[in-house]
């Protein structure tokens, strides 16, 4: 059983086999040898292990220590890996670099929890059991979203959650740059989204249900190189950063900046301020043409910052009565022939859609974006992509139209839901998600594993909004440890016993989280705050 012996992974790994005989010595002594397509892994394992390799390393066999060897075999899967540890060696071997990178955190789980602090005490020595593991990925998308815009997250916080998405094997972080309470972006062309979007007066900490008025200004946003290094920082770390820029909907902090950007003949949109309050904002973007060439040009800046293949334009919550009532929405719903509000969004859609695929990208949306009659007639571009949050049948319909979907539904994957039903959990939002309900959690509807559809189910993500965690301590609360629990239906795929997760959880994972100061939930309570 993967939770009984020395070697205690999570996520678990698809084979494992202990072997008897003394443990693989590292120290100082120890050399790295790494063939170019591990370079960057050798650097991540230099700087992440604590001990240091022995000087002058690179060259097999020049000394009489052990050796930590990491190599590319083709024969493997994406991303897969195979991890042998001797008494004299340890050999990593991945299917492209990021299987060796996979490898390399499995092997720093075979490490003490000490091995997850920053620096460590000179002079020790890690003992690595000797062992033989075969392991690859379930999913290709394994994600978490952090929303920003709600509660600003400092750079450094983001990089520390990088870290973490790393440790767990978790190879997207989508990126919630925007949203009705901030803008985080700079965009050069139009400072204002920041000078003026990414600020608020004063917000709620909570929500409805225990609002907590806190008045002081909230906000902050990141410059272009902030955002470049972030996303140099995830591509070591063979992750991709999918950024979100929300649209149609969730856009009151633009409006706020850009007062044309919003429906100025039914609403004073120069009097509207960076929405305070949490919900859903009823403004939304005007759909004229100059605000499809905004939003192209702070998309021009986005491609630009971000190579991920994939970019989330939101489209979800977009309450129509603003367009029901202005002049301009309706003469465009006649202009394009268009049957109602619902359809004037999957126009806006379907041209972001044809608008990224004509420079390579791939649209991600939330799954409203197949209301309106999305799909049919001129439809999405094939590469499309749905989110699917309000449960998993938006995803099932899109994978059934024959688009890619990444399954995040809300009941069970949001990070924002309490964990417990305790009247002393600190954030009281919405139904409870345990740690058992994220474990449970099946990627793949029945109904498409029936048809022979599955495959389309990319792989799944955990979504942290941030409307009640205005601190990297509150949002560490909220997402681990069920990002554990995430992580492993995403690797290893759904179907784990829960009582053998739980047992690697506590006594190997959760200490790795405690070395690296990672403030999750207790498993048996709330933290006093
Ligand atoms: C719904 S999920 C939202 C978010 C909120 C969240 C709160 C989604 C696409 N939209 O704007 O933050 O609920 O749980």
């Amino acid at each position: 059983m993967p939770g009984t012996g020395l070697v205690s992974l999570v996520p678990r790994a698809r084979e494992v086999q202990e072997a008897d005989g003394p443990p693989f010595v590292w120290d100082t002594d120890t050399a790295l040898v790494a063939e170019p397509a591990a370079h960057g892994v050798a650097r991540w394992l230099r700087g992440h292990t604590v001990l240091p390799f022995r000087e002058g390393d690179g060259v097999a066999g020049a000394g009489a220590g052990t050796t930590v060897e990491l190599r590319i075999d083709d024969g493997l899967d994406a991303e897969g890996y195979r991890l042998d540890v001797t008494p004299t060696r340890v050999l990593i071997e991945g299917g492209d670099a990021a299987g060796i990178f996979w490898g390399a955190q499995t092997l720093r789980q075979l490490l003490p929890p000490a091995a997850f602090r920053r620096a460590g005490r000179p002079g020790r020595e890690w003992h690595v059991p000797c062992c033989h593991i075969e392991d690859a990925p379930r999913f290709g998308w394994r994600g978490m979203m952090l929303d920003v815009a709600r509660h600003f997250t400092p750079k450094d916080g983001v990089l520390r959650l990088l870290d973490q998405l790393a440790a767990h094997k978790l190879n997207v972080f989508h990126f919630h740059l925007t949203d009705d309470q901030g803008w985080r972006m700079d965009i050069r062309r139009y400072p204002q989204l920041t000078g003026a979007g990414a600020w608020r007066p004063r917000t709620r900490v909570g929500h409805r249900a225990s609002p907590l008025w806190d008045e002081r200004r909230h906000g902050g946003y990141y410059t272009q190189d902030d955002l470049r290094e972030i996303v140099a920082y995830a591509a070591e770390r063979h992750i991709t950063v999918v950024p979100e820029i929300e649209l149609p909907g969730h856009s009151q902090a633009a409006i706020a900046a850009y007062p044309d950007l919003g429906s100025t003949d039914v609403v004073d949109t120069a009097a509207l301020g960076v929405w305070t309050d949490w919900g859903v904002s009823p403004h939304l973007l005007a759909p004229t043409d100059d605000v499809l060439r905004f939003y192209e040009h702070v998309l021009d800046e986005v491609l630009d910052v971000f190579p991920s293949p994939y970019i989330h334009i939101g489209g979800d919550e977009t309450p129509k009565e603003e367009w029901r009532a202005s002049a301009v929405a309706q003469a465009r719903i006649a202009q394009e022939g268009l049957r109602d509000e619902d359809a004037l969004q999957a126009w806006m859609v379907r041209h972001f859609d044809r608008w990224l695929a004509a420079r390579g990208r791939r649209l991600v949306g939330w799954d409203e974006i197949l209301d309106g009659g999305t799909l049919e007639g001129p439809g999405l571009t094939p590469g499309a992509v749905v989110s699917s949050w309000r449960g998993t049948d938006g995803g099932a319909a899109a994978a059934e139209a024959g688009h890619d979907v990444v399954m995040c539904p809300e009941h069970e994957l949001y990070l924002d839901r309490r964990q417990a039903p305790g009247p002393d959990e600190p954030v009281p939002l919405g139904r409870v998600a345990t740690l058992r309900d994220v474990y449970a959690f099946s990627p793949v509807p029945q109904r498409l594993a029936a048809a022979g559809r599955g495959e389309r189910v990319l792989g799944i993500q955990a979504n942290m909004w941030t409307e009640c965690a205005e601190s990297t301590q509150r949002v560490d609360y909220q997402v681990f440890p069920r990002l554990a629990a995430l992580a492993e239906v995403a690797w290893s795929g759904s179907g784990g016993s829960y009582d053998d997760f739980v047992e690697r959880l506590v006594g190997a994972h959760l200490p790795r989280l405690d070395a690296a100061g990672v403030e999750y939930r207790p498993l048996d309570g709330p933290r006093p705050w």
